[in-house]
């Protein structure tokens, strides 16, 4: 694996979910692979999961890894080719990209939307600028547009706890104060079209999402009506798409309560697990009775987060 971005990057799912369940087993079990192997992690933006899980998947393995926070301590880098860089930035990304390369052998990028500009964000021009100048494998620890890790950890915590062939998967936008990037529920609507579940996604109107990552998917407006007989509730707050309104692209344009999961969204679903991908505000996304619930699994989904990291790091390492 050269790249980690799109569920297709992951090939046959029965196959990933084998190795999957195989490293959970015994993660350890390939330790030799990374000796001697270095991965470079670079925070553009702040993480927990990511950052912890990451590490320990690559330890895992025996790999070094070295952390960059890009915010703390590093030069103020450039990302525009063709600025007079007489401001506050130091250094170009086109001359950190190559330099960070010669020390590492496998880089991971986290660097979410910047709401500036739609085009910017949905051609993930930083990302594609780690691809094409670092000559390294490059994998998305949450960029603008996609999470394909924390996919792939749900896509394993659906696997663990299905009680049908085929369950039902609601995922269920849920107010949030903030603007925040629509990178978790592009991939995991990605990830569960490609997935053998019934899947739905609910919203307020204004929120749809980009059809190259939910096209095929039901899409209900009446979030009760959505969650009926659900097997998994996927909550998830994003900001405004800006696929039916392109004026509002990033913005929180509607912050209605009635969209908390709560316990009476719970009751009209098939005893639905809850799922999130943290970090979450408690009584703005999910009350707190349904998060503490013993159905609620946003505890092993984050444990879920270091055996989908082993999975690509050991398929990266296979292919350098
Ligand atoms: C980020 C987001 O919604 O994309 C990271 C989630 C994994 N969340 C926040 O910034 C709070
Ligand atoms: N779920 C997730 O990616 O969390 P962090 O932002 O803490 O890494």
């Amino acid at each position: 694996m050269k790249e980690f971005r799109y569920a297709s990057d992951l090939g046959n799912f029965e196959e990933a979910l084998k190795e999957a369940f195989e490293i959970k087993k015994d993660r350890f079990k390939y330790q030799g692979l990374g000796k001697n192997k270095t991965l470079l992690m670079i925070f553009f933006n702040n993480s927990l999961r990511t950052r912890l899980s990451t590490q320990k998947a690559a330890m895992n393995l025996g790999m070094n890894v070295i952390v960059l926070d890009i915010n703390q301590g590093a030069w103020k880098l450039e990302t525009e080719r063709g600025v007079v860089m007489d401001g506050d930035k130091s250094e170009h990304l086109l001359e950190a990209i190559p330099v960070m390369a010669q020390y590492c052998d496998l880089i991971g990028v986290r660097t979410f939307a910047r709401f500036e500009s739609r085009e910017a964000d949905y051609t993930e021009e930083i990302l594609t600028q780690f691809i094409k100048y670092s000559g390294r494998p490059v994998f998305s620890m949450e960029s603008a547009t996609v999470h394909p890790l924390q996919a792939f950890a749900d896509l394993i915590t659906i696997e663990q706890y299905r009680k049908l062939k085929r369950p039902k998967v609601v995922m269920t936008w849920a107010p949030h104060p903030k603007a925040l990037p629509q990178a978790v529920p592009n991939s995991f609507a990605q990830w569960m079209l490609a997935a053998d579940v019934d899947f739905v996604v609910t919203h307020p109107e204004g929120y749809e999402l980009d059809p190259q990552f939910v096209s095929g998917a039901q899409v209900e407006y009446d979030q009760m009506k959505a969650l009926e007989g659900a097997d998994f509730v996927y909550a998830k707050n994003w900001s405004c798409p800006g696929v039916t309104r392109p004026e509002d692209y990033g913005k929180v344009i509607n912050k209605d309560m009635n969209w908390t999961v709560d316990a009476k969204h719970m009751a009209v679903t098939n005893n639905a697990f809850f799922m999130h991908c943290l970090p979450v505000r408690r009584n703005m996304i999910v009350t707190d009775d349904v998060i503490e619930a013993p159905t609620s699994l946003v505890i092993p989904e984050a444990a879920n987060r270091e055996i989908s990291a082993t999975v690509v790091l050991k398929r990266m390492l296979e292919d350098l």
